[in-house]
């Protein structure tokens, strides 16, 4: 029996107290454009309507209807670390997402090299062990519309991505759970939406057993105190702290041992980055080995100040925003007002865990009116600094470098 999108509200408390009894929504687009995004990016488009056209989301930037490709505003990330989930970006490669849920008789299969296959229900994931835990969700192709030159995909600016407190159940325990049998090398993991045409691949991401088994990597069940929007994953999707959000299959229902490293498309053909530092090769370059995408590197926006706008000059301006360390913590963010010839410490806000955005807040000294190159730069707790050049690679992905943000002093 499924329910409705209201329902799902009036159970969101007993679902989190473990009763297990939860939702489905259904999605029908609303109204569309509003206001425009300013996204800037080079060569355009300069602007995207915003749309609270899709269930549990509002005013965000539309890029593509069929899939769902919804990006977070930046104004957003200047509210808190933690991006509310009806703003929380939404990425699908196929359109045939479900748009129902029956959450009484959803299942969780776990099978291949395993002892004992399982079929768990949502009651049997909410009655285990819980863990919890900040990470950002990024995606691989994260501020690709950037790219000079440019490159094909979805034109992203910086909003494919967002940060979360993840509530769910480690993986670890539900492989043990299986019992994971001799000779398994990877994890396959599957969700419910499924391609559009025939032959054409359905969505998959695996790992590797020994990082499937890190006790880091979890099902959530919930993000921010609450379950997951339909467009985020409901009920249930793989959270891979410190790696780019291909691998974090939503709407998780199948979970593969294999005996074998996964050759299949997602894998092998798709996400694949050149092997060199930061994914970097010379635009144009063709033939360079290639690994799949995994870690993230550090990143950091100025959120106080958008990119193109004027403000009253003053002496020492303040700058905010928030820094990611990638697969380390975040450790130090420095700002610069010269273009990055001088650079000075921001003061970092509260810790909330190795993989979560971190607030920062500096004064800059500027030195009189008029135009003004703006610059964060985050160090990891691994010593990796975001390099001052972009890099560049023909799938868009990785973007890495110190981000400029220019505004006029008037
Ligand atoms: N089942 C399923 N999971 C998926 C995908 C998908 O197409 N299907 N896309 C992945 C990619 S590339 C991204 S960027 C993230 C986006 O997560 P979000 O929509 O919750 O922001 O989901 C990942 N998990
Ligand atoms: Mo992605």
């Amino acid at each position: 029996m499924a329910q409705t999108l209201s329902d799902s509200v009036t159970h969101r408390r007993l679902f989190l107290a473990g009763a297990g009894l939860l939702a489905a929504t259904a999605f029908a687009p609303r109204s569309w454009a509003q206001a425009g995004a300013d996204l800037r990016l080079p060569g355009g488009p300069s602007t995207r309507p915003l749309t609270d056209a899709f269930p549990g989301k509002r005013g965000m930037i539309l890029q593509r209807t069929r899939p769902p490709l919804l990006e977070t505003p930046m104004s957003v990330f200047d509210q808190g670390v933690f991006t509310p989930n009806d703003q929380f970006f939404v990425r699908w490669h196929w359109a045939n997402v479900p748009t129902e849920i029956d959450a009484t008789t959803f299942k969780l299969n776990v099978r291949g090299r395993v002892g004992r296959p399982l079929s768990l229900s949502l009651a049997d994931i909410l009655a285990m062990p819980r863990v919890q835990m900040a990470a950002v969700n990024q995606c691989s192709g994260n501020s690709r519309g950037l790219f000079q030159p440019r490159v094909p995909g979805a034109q992203w600016a910086h909003g494919a991505m967002g940060n979360a407190k993840w509530l769910g159940v480690s993986l670890r325990r539900v492989l043990d759970l299986a019992g994971v049998q001799p000779g398994a090398v990877a994890v396959r993991f599957n969700g419910l939406d499924q391609p559009v045409v025939d032959g054409a691949p359905d969505f998959s991401k695996s790992l590797s057993i020994d990082h499937a088994r890190d006790g880091e990597v979890m099902i959530a069940f919930a993000m921010n105190g609450a379950q997951l929007p339909l467009l985020n994953g409901f009920p249930i999707r793989l959270i891979v702290p410190g790696w780019f959000s291909t691998y974090w299959v939503k709407m998780l229902s199948d979970i593969e041992v294999l005996g074998a490293p996964d050759d299949s498309y997602w894998m092998a053909k798709a996400y694949k980055i050149p092997d060199t530092p930061l994914a970097n090769v010379a635009p144009g370059a063709k033939d360079f080995p290639t690994v799949p995408i995994n870690r993230m590197v550090p990143r950091s926006w100025i959120t106080s100040l958008a990119d193109g706008t004027s403000v009253a000059y003053q002496p020492h301006l303040p700058v905010g925003g928030i820094a990611m360390g990638g697969d380390a913590g975040v450790a130090r963010v420095d700002l610069s007002s010269d273009g990055g010839r001088s650079w000075a410490p921001a003061r970092l806000g509260p810790d909330e865990g190795k993989y979560s955005f971190r607030r920062f807040d500096g004064m800059v000294a500027v030195a009189g009116r008029g135009p003004v190159a703006l610059m964060a730069r985050c160090t990891n707790t691994a010593g990796v600094s975001q390099a001052l050049t972009p890099n560049w690679n023909p799938g868009g992905f990785m973007r890495a470098c110190v981000e400029t943000t220019h505004v006029v002093l008037s």
